[in-house]
This record gives structure tokens, C-alpha cells and sequence, in this order.
């Protein structure tokens, strides 16, 4: 074979790169497993509604048909407008204010909300409205149209989780206003829900449904069916956890994002494992750490926090006497149709130190 001199090489690596074209053997060595660029991060809730609150005192895109008043949380792992809080996962904590409307739009990025403080406020999905309650999770699948009215006296608070990295990463995002602020009501308030018969009945004769629906999936449920699980039907890895499906299919709660709510028993401390999801927890109730990767991270009531994929987390209510509920969202959807799904099942961590951020 013949020498090559460095002026040589740099010509050749020169052509290789003018020629849009890299080398394969110039990579950076691969990784035998996944090591994220996000990294375990928690978003504290007094923090966050401190920066909403000071944003809805000194704008006023909302009123002026602007966007929505919602701080995205994004991964110190990542950097740029659109990146993330995980991959995959867009979370956001918005506010609106007693009379206000955000206008109605769509897009091709699916969206979940998941309420967190205040009732009464309403969203209008293509021409459906649901009012939302603290606890409630709320569905704007892709391309619905959607608005928001606060007609309450009170401030609203929720978490919205959007598939927005990825659809932005697959450049298959669409977006557009609707002509007027709201859109029009030309369906009975809760249609969708209320001909679901609670997803075992089927009217046989309404025409076929979209698989992802617009729907809500009322806290008195979700408590209900929580607290239907003996101890028995827990994990060792998450206590009770119930995923949000699809009533039509039993499947995920969105194509491209699935939603789960855990409660985890007065002084439950559960085992390790870790999988190649990446989720977004959100402190419901009670007070608690999560341990990721041997760094313990406390949470309380309000908090937002990610773990990210393939990294050992375990959990533990932090109180024997009150219970915890952690509400999330992942990418499971995604991982399983690429058949990227796996899980590894360990036990608890020795803690070695604590997540930035922590209390
Ligand atoms: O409420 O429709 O956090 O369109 C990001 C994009 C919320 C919404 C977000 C959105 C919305
Ligand atoms: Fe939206």
C-alpha cells in the first residue's frame, strides 16, 4: 500500500468533505449502549409558576391572539429552540388567566394535557368541548383543531407534553390558525367520551372512528382505578401503574406518546430497573426521590423531572403515612413500533450523591 503524505490525506478528507460525504471510520467510537445526551434534571413547580406568573403580568400575547403562555422545559443536555426535554418529548407547563382564551389552531404534533391546578376551564377539540378538572388528562391528537377558554376566577395551571422533537426531527410538522379565535361548537359537550359507553360498549351503526381520539380522561376514574389495584397487582419497579389507552384498541394513549399514572403506598420503596424509554414524571400528590443512576433526586408536589433512557431509577415515597401519585409520559410508542423496546430489571442503588437541583 502506498504512503500517503499529510498534504496527501488532508486533500483526500478535504474532497470527502466538499462532496458532502464522511467518513465512516472517522466517527467517534460507538457505544456498546445508550449514553444520553439528556440527562436526569428536575424543573421545580414554585420556580416555574414564579416565571409564568411574572409572564402573565408583563405580556399580553394571549389576549392579542399570540401564543400560549407555556415555558417548555428543555433537557441541560440539549441546547437550541427546539430541543426537548427528552428525544422525543416537548413538556411544558402553561398558564392561562381567568378570561382568557388561547386561540384555536392545529398542528401535526400530538399534544397531551394533564391539569394540575384550577377546574372549570374548557378546550374545544374539533368542535367537541370538554370541560377540565385538576387531575384530568386532556388529548389533542394530530392535526385536531384546538382552543383554550379560562372562564374561571382563578388561575389554570397544566402540563402539556407534545411529540414535537420527533416530528420536528422527521420534518413532517404542519401548522396552522384557525380564522377566528375560537372555533365553533358542533358537538355535544363530551360526545367523544360519553359514546365511548367507558370503551366496552360499540354503537354498531355511528360511523368509524379515527383511532386517536379526542379525549378526556376524567381524575375520578383515574383515582378510581389506582386505588381498584391490590398490593399484589403492583410492580416491584413502579407500585401500581395504570397506562392511559386507547378504548378502541387497548393500544397506547397516542401514536407517538403513551401516558401512565403511578401511586406508590405510604413508605413504598420499589427496585431498579431501567429501559430504553425516556419519560417525564410529574409529582401529583405526596413527596418522594426518585434515584437515577445512583444520584437521588427529592421531589415534591408539583415538580417535573426526567429520566432518561437506560438509566437505573427506583422510587420512594418519601412519607409513611401519605401517598404518592406520579403522573408521566414516554416515548413507548416509538420504541416499540421500532422493536427498540428493552428493559433490564436490577434492585436498589447504593446513593452516591444528589441531582443538581435538589432540595
Ligand atoms: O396548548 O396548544 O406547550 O400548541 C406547545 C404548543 C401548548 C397548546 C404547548 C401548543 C400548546
Ligand atoms: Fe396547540
Amino acid at each position: 500500500m502506498a504512503k500517503h503524505s499529510v498534504q496527501q490525506e488532508e486533500a483526500y478528507y478535504g474532497k470527502v468533505a466538499a462532496g458532502k460525504l464522511f467518513p465512516l471510520w472517522k466517527m467517534p467510537p460507538q457505544q456498546p449502549e445508550p449514553k444520553p445526551r439528556a440527562v436526569p434534571y428536575v424543573w421545580r413547580w414554585d420556580s416555574v409558576v414564579e416565571l409564568l406568573d411574572e409572564a402573565g403580568r408583563m405580556d399580553h400575547t394571549i389576549d392579542q391572539g399570540g401564543e400560549r403562555r407555556a415555558l417548555i422545559m428543555i433537557n441541560p443536555g440539549f441546547e437550541g429552540p427546539f430541543a426537548g426535554t427528552t428525544p422525543s418529548i416537548a413538556a411544558a407547563m402553561q398558564m392561562i388567566k381567568p378570561g382568557e382564551v388561547a386561540n384555536a389552531h392545529r398542528h401535526s404534533m400530538a399534544a397531551i394535557r394533564f391539569i394540575l391546578r384550577g377546574s372549570g376551564a374548557t378546550t374545544v377539540v374539533n368542535g367537541e368541548k370538554v370541560t377540565m378538572e385538576e387531575g384530568d388528562l386532556v388529548l389533542t391528537p394530530q392535526m385536531v383543531w384546538h382552543d383554550h377558554t379560562n372562564p374561571m376566577a382563578q388561575d389554570l395551571y397544566w402540563l402539556d407534553a407534545l411529540d414535537a422533537p420527533l416530528v420536528f426531527y422527521l420534518n413532517a410538522n404542519f401548522y396552522n390558525f384557525y380564522y377566528e379565535d375560537v372555533q365553533p361548537e358542533t358537538v355535544p359537550e363530551n360526545h367523544t367520551a360519553d359514546t365511548l359507553g367507558g370503551g366496552l360498549l360499540r354503537n354498531q351503526y355511528a360511523p368509524p372512528r379515527e383511532r386517536s381520539l379526542s379525549l378526556i380522561y376524567k381524575w375520578k376514574d383515574t383515582y378510581a382505578a389506582l386505588h381498584s389495584a391490590t398490593e399484589a397487582e403492583g410492580s416491584p419497579f413502579d407500585g401500581t401503574i395504570f397506562e392511559y389507552t386507547n378504548p378502541l384498541d387497548a393500544g397506547h394513549t397516542l401514536p407517538g406518546m403513551s401516558c401512565f399514572i403511578q401511586r406508590l403506598r405510604p413508605g413504598e420503596h420499589t427496585e431498579a430497573h431501567r429501559h430504553t424509554t425516556s419519560v417525564v414524571y410529574h409529582a401529583y400528590q405526596g413527596q418522594g426521590s426518585i434515584i437515577i443512576n445512583g444520584q437521588r433526586l427529592d421531589w415534591a408536589r408539583g415538580d417535573t423531572f426526567v429520566v432518561p433512557s437506560w438509566a437505573w431509577h427506583e422510587h420512594v415515597n418519601g412519607s409513611y403515612s401519605e401517598e404518592a401519585v406520579l403522573f408521566s409520559v414516554s416515548d413507548l410508542p416509538v420504541i416499540e413500533a421500532m422493536d427498540l423496546y428493552k428493559v433490564e430489571e436490577g434492585s436498589r442503588q447504593e446513593v452516591a450523591g444528589v441531582i443538581e437541583g435538589s432540595r
